[in-house]
């Protein structure tokens, strides 16, 4: 049985009192243990100087392999080319898209750094998987020093149409590096489309009959693997959820009234403050629900170094105090905005205790809130899923009330049809979508993506 070598920027390396990993670290734990192997990529820490060799951490069948980034890849890597190029441009926010070369060639470099620590780990039946936009160029690297072995990649973003692609200075760089994987996932079938269509149009490139395709003299497959969650996991969390005292003292704060849920990273991506807008689109034309519900927005601040996110939160809260400020009276405000992060049971609670979950990004790789809201729910009692049809989750989830998220009135008209959503209809929606949910969980994605990788040819 080959090994397995997961690689991604963070590495998720169990620490003593740390609360339960997010869904995708316990897939890849769990996949990584099955047949043994190797979880590498960066420590998170900045030092002086690089690692002359990674740092190695075993537990069970599964091994830790960190290193460590100096203050200029920190900069022109991580902050740089990975937040403030290739993270608005795959998002589509082309007018917060920053390019500078230095940052390009750090990124670069910073990937064939990472390559060099992994080339000495790598024995000749591993299969190597790796994550996100960061590493793009990993393969590429790893195939200069030799390594022959079945590489994959898999894009948690989205992946925009060529139009914008071709906006990214020097995109053939970034997409012929693409093609040094023998497989490459993406989230949608939109995603697969938009790849396809610039090999066709941008480099030549042309699909063959088995559905491979061939480009910059490479052989590569791409193919859509939606991501999923631990669906039981999350049922079985919400349900105890609720006779915990965090769940019981919210329940208590909210006086009877109905809850609304937002909970996003602090990004703009997510489409936080168009959502306080609806908030306001919602109370000027139905003035009868205020008083009635109450809408709880969980935003822990992310990438908090670069300036597009600082600029952001004061955007954010500037609207809230608009909106908070004219309709809020001495025993109700709309919203509540919590900033700090809270943990996974207690938003499982808060999941299943609410009547609406908003999840409205701009434009989102899948949204993994949207489906964890869903497998929350009481099946006697749903909550409503309004959901942007820009997260790839919409493609799934088709019975949410999927809404375009850059219109707050529709938004707000949106959150008024689920405060008013019969039990009947509730129950029948989110049946279909908890169907979707238990045929593709986050093991089902982990399995079926490395079945694909290792049905990809051997290389000589
Ligand atoms: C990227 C892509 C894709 C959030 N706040 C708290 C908290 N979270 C958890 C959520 C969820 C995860 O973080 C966020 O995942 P999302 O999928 O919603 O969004 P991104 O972070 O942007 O993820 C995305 C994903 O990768 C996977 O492929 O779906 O499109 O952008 O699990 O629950 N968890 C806790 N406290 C918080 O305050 N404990």
């Amino acid at each position: 049985m080959s090994r397995l070598i997961t690689v991604s920027n963070r590495v998720g390396v169990p620490t003593a009192g740390a609360t339960r990993a997010g869904g995708l670290e316990s897939a890849l734990r769990e996949a990584l243990e099955a047949g043994g192997g190797i979880w590498f990529g960066w420590s998170g820490e900045v030092t002086p100087e690089r690692s002359e060799s990674p740092i190695m951490l075993k537990k069970g069948k599964v091994t830790f392999a960190t290193v460590n980034l100096n203050p200029t890849d920190y900069q022109e890597y991580y902050l740089g080319y990975a937040n403030r190029t290739l993270w608005p441009l795959l998002h589509s926010h082309l007018g917060l898209v920053e390019f500078h070369r230095s940052q390009l060639r750090g990124y670069i470099a910073v990937n064939e750094y990472l390559a060099k620590m992994l080339a000495p780990l790598i024995e000749p039946d591993d299969l190597i998987w790796v994550h996100d936009y960061h590493l793009i160029p990993l393969a590429d690297e790893l195939r200069k020093l030799g390594i022959t072995n079945r590489i994959g990649f898999f894009l948690h973003t989205p992946l925009p149409p060529t139009d914008i692609l071709v906006a990214l200075p020097h995109h053939e760089l970034i997409m012929r590096a693409f093609c040094a994987y023998d497989l490459i996932g993406l989230q949608t079938e939109n995603g697969v489309r938009a790849f396809l269509d610039y090999i066709a149009r941008e480099a030549n490139g042309r699909l063959e009959f088995d559905g491979s395709l061939s480009a910059y003299g490479r052989l590569t497959r791409v193919i859509a693997f939606p991501i999923g969650i631990d669906t039981q996991g999350f049922v079985d969390m919400a349900t105890r959820a609720m006779r915990t005292a965090e769940t019981r003292k919210l329940r208590n704060s909210l006086d009877s009234r109905r809850l609304i849920v937002g909970v996003d990273r602090l990004d703009y991506s997510k489409g936080v403050r168009n959502r306080f807008e609806a908030i306001d689109e919602l109370l000027s034309e139905w003035p009868e629900e205020a008083g009635h519900f109450t809408y709880l927005q969980i935003s822990p601040p992310s990438r908090s170094d670069v300036e597009s996110y600082q600029a952001l939160r004061r955007e954010v809260e500037g609207v809230l105090g608009h909106v908070n400020g004219k309709y809020s009276d001495v025993d109700w405000a709309p919203i509540r905005f919590v900033v700090r992060p809270v943990s996974r049971t207690a938003l499982a609670g808060i999941f299943r205790s609410s009547r609406v979950g908003l999840v409205t990004p701009l434009r989102d790789g899948m949204n993994l809130v949207a489906k964890e809201y869903v497998a929350s729910q009481d099946p006697e009692d749903p909550g409503v899923l309004v959901l942007s049809r820009f997260a790839g989750a919409a493609a799934e989830l088709k019975t949410a009330v999927l809404v375009n998220p850059l219109d707050p009135s529709e938004i707000g008209a949106a959150i008024h049809q689920a405060l008013k959503m019969g039990l009947n209809e509730r129950r029948e929606r989110w049946g279909l979508m908890m169907e979707v949910l238990r045929g593709n969980t986050i093991d089902d994605w982990s399995a079926n993506f490395l079945k694909a990788l290792k049905a990809t040819r051997p290389l000589d």
